[in-house]
């Protein structure tokens, strides 16, 4: 059967759910946001990953559809919290290649009511060296705006230096196989501690990724890491949830 056909169809039949992801601070782990994950429940095979249809998405161009129902999705739900927590989107390549991302994206704050200020927009160094040009453009329009931009899965790609030379990104988050060799491998931990003095000295806020014990989570915190997410604070879940709540509700 044609899974592409079903994925144009998913958002008709309201198979598509956002999941949260809450970022805290490492020292008091205040919440600094939620990143939206994609989540696609099929009606026959339940729980497709995006890991495999997201590519399929992008192959097919459906990914601009779905991708344009995440952000507005993303957008109205935290238009609608109680408390001002910022809401962090991932964009494939494929929406950034498209011309009309800025627009869409300054007619979704405008539609939903959403301050710029509180949306995030998380690409991987791969998006911007496709098409780096126009890329770069794109990105200088939608920041104009008030969003801020991260630059996701840090330390992976091939010229992050380069990268971040070429655009003044507001975060970077490293990349989760750091933090799962932090504990045995010194060569990891001095990654880390490099990449912390670089966005030190570019003023740029630094987010592990990835963090699923409590010795992960000191260690950041006696390197001065700002920022984390993963399992160890929270999962993808689909209603936002905090772990201070949770603190006060226990
Ligand atoms: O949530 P999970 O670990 O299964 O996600 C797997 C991959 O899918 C990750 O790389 C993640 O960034 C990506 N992903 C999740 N949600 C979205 C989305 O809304 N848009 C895009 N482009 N990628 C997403
Ligand atoms: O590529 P990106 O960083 O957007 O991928 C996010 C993915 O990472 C999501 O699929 C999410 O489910 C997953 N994730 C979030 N926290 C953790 C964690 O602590 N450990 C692992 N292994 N995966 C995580
Ligand atoms: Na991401
Ligand atoms: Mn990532």
């Amino acid at each position: 059967r044609d899974l592409g056909l079903d994925l144009r169809r998913a958002i008709d039949r309201g198979e598509l759910q956002l999941h949260y992801q809450v970022q805290t601070t490492v020292s008091s782990r205040e919440v600094v946001g939620y990143e939206v994950l994609l989540r696609w429940k099929h009606h026959r095979l339940g729980y497709v990953s995006p890991a495999e249809f997201i590519p399929l998405a992008e192959e097919t161009g459906t990914i601009l559809t779905i991708g344009e129902w995440v952000l507005r999705e993303a957008c109205k739900e935290a238009a609608s919290w109680p408390q001002p927590d910022k809401i962090a989107v991932n964009l494939s390549p494929v929406q950034l290649a498209h011309c009309d991302l800025p627009r869409l994206v300054h007619q979704i704050l405008v539609e939903t009511g959403l301050p710029a200020s509180r949306l995030e927009l998380e690409i991987t160094e791969s998006s911007i060296i496709q098409d780096k040009v126009r890329s770069l453009h794109a990105l200088r329009q939608i920041r104009a705006l008030g969003v801020t931009i991260a630059i996701d899965d840090f330390g992976t790609g091939y010229s992050s230096l380069d990268t971040l030379r070429s655009f003044p990104f507001d975060r970077i988050k490293l990349d989760r196989s750091f933090m799962s060799e932090v504990e045995q491998s010194a060569q990891a931990r001095a990654i880390i501690r490099a990449v912390l003095a670089l966005g030190k000295s570019l003023d740029i806020s630094v987010l592990a990724e990835g963090v699923e014990t409590e010795g992960q989570l000191k260690l950041l915190q006696s390197e001065g890491c700002d920022e984390a997410q993963g399992y160890h604070l929270g999962r993808p879940e689909p209603r936002r949830s905090s772990p201070q709540a949770d603190a006060a509700a226990a």
